[in-house]
C-alpha cells in the first residue's frame, strides 16, 4: 500500500493564508524517470496526430486530456505525497475538472492580461469556500526566469470585483511570487488565486503535468469527460469518483487509500 501523506496543520495554515502550497521532492527518482518517459511517448503521439486536442503554438504547448495517453498519469492523479493534501483542501467529494501536459518553450512573450483566476461561479457567492486546486508537477528544475507559475499570495480571498493593478507584463504584478521548483516537485493552488504563466527565458522548454481538482458535482471541463477507454481504466471508487463517473450528488464519497497495482491481488 502506498503511504499516503497528510496535509500537516503548518501546511493547512499556509494554504489558507496564502492560496497555494509547494512540495518540495513530491516524486522521488524512478516517479519522475518513469513520468518523464510516459509524458515524451503522449508528446510524441500527440505531435503525430494533428486531430489530437491541445494548443499548438510556438510560445505555448497543451497536450490536453493526459490521461488519455497512459496509464501512468492515472496512477500521479492520486499520488500519495500530494492528492491527500488536495482532497484535504477540497474535501470528500473531489473530483477532476481538467488534465494536461504542458510545455513552455523559451522565448515567448505575454502581457499583463494572463493574469487571471480558474473559478468563474456568478450564480452563487463562495468566497470562503475552495471550488478548484490546480496542481502541477515539475519535470525539470523552474527557476524564476524559466516560465515559473506566478501568483499573488492570499489574493483568493480577494472579492469578485477587485480591482487588481494594470501590468504590462506578468511578473510586475506587485507582490507576485514565482512558484519556483526542482524536477519532481509539485505545487497546488486555490483556483480562486489570482496567478499567471510567465514567460521562459531560460534555454530549455518548461515541463509541467498539471491536474485541476473541484467537487464531483462540477462539470469537467469540455474535452475532458473520460474516453471509453480511460473510463475503462476507472476500477476503483476512487477513479471513479474522480473522473465523474459517480452520482454527482449522492452515494458515499470514495475512500482515500487506494491500493497501488503492485498491492491489488492478482485478477482484482
Ligand atoms: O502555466 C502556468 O504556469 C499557469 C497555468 C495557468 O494559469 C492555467 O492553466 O490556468
Amino acid at each position: 500500500m502506498n503511504r499516503m501523506e497528510p496535509l500537516s496543520e503548518r501546511q493547512r495554515l499556509f494554504f489558507d493564508a496564502q492560496g497555494y502550497l509547494t512540495i518540495e521532492d513530491a516524486l522521488d527518482g524512478a516517479e519522475l524517470a518513469a513520468l518523464r518517459r510516459a509524458c515524451d511517448r503522449a508528446e510524441a503521439a500527440w505531435r503525430a496526430d494533428p486531430s489530437r486536442p491541445g494548443c499548438r503554438i510556438p510560445e505555448f504547448i497543451e497536450i490536453e486530456g493526459i490521461l488519455e495517453y497512459d496509464p501512468l498519469f492515472l496512477e500521479l492523479l492520486e499520488h500519495p505525497r500530494v492528492f491527500p493534501k488536495v482532497r484535504a483542501v477540497l474535501g470528500t467529494d473531489v473530483a477532476l475538472i481538467d488534465h494536461a501536459y504542458y510545455l513552455t518553450p523559451p522565448g515567448g512573450e505575454l502581457d499583463g492580461s494572463a493574469w487571471h483566476r480558474d473559478v468563474r461561479t456568478p450564480g452563487v457567492y463562495h468566497p470562503r469556500s475552495t471550488v478548484m486546486v490546480r496542481a502541477m508537477f515539475a519535470l525539470g528544475d523552474v527557476g524564476a526566469g524559466d516560465g515559473a507559475t506566478l501568483v499573488l499570495p492570499g489574493s483568493h480571498r480577494f472579492p469578485d470585483d477587485y480591482p487588481l493593478p494594470r501590468v504590462a507584463r506578468p511578473e510586475d504584478m506587485p507582490g507576485a511570487v514565482p512558484l519556483t521548483c526542482r524536477a519532481g516537485g509539485a505545487y497546488f493552488f486555490n483556483g480562486n488565486l489570482w496567478h499567471a504563466p510567465s514567460p521562459n527565458r531560460g534555454s530549455r522548454s518548461r515541463r509541467m503535468v498539471l491536474f485541476n481538482y473541484g467537487h464531483k458535482w462540477m462539470r469537467p471541463w469540455r474535452g475532458h469527460e473520460p474516453s471509453p477507454a480511460l473510463a475503462a481504466r476507472a476500477d476503483t471508487p476512487m477513479r471513479r469518483q474522480l473522473l465523474g463517473l459517480t452520482g454527482a450528488y449522492y452515494g458515499t464519497d470514495a475512500e482515500l487509500e487506494t491500493p497501488a497495482p503492485a498491492d491489488r491481488p492478482a485478477g482484482g
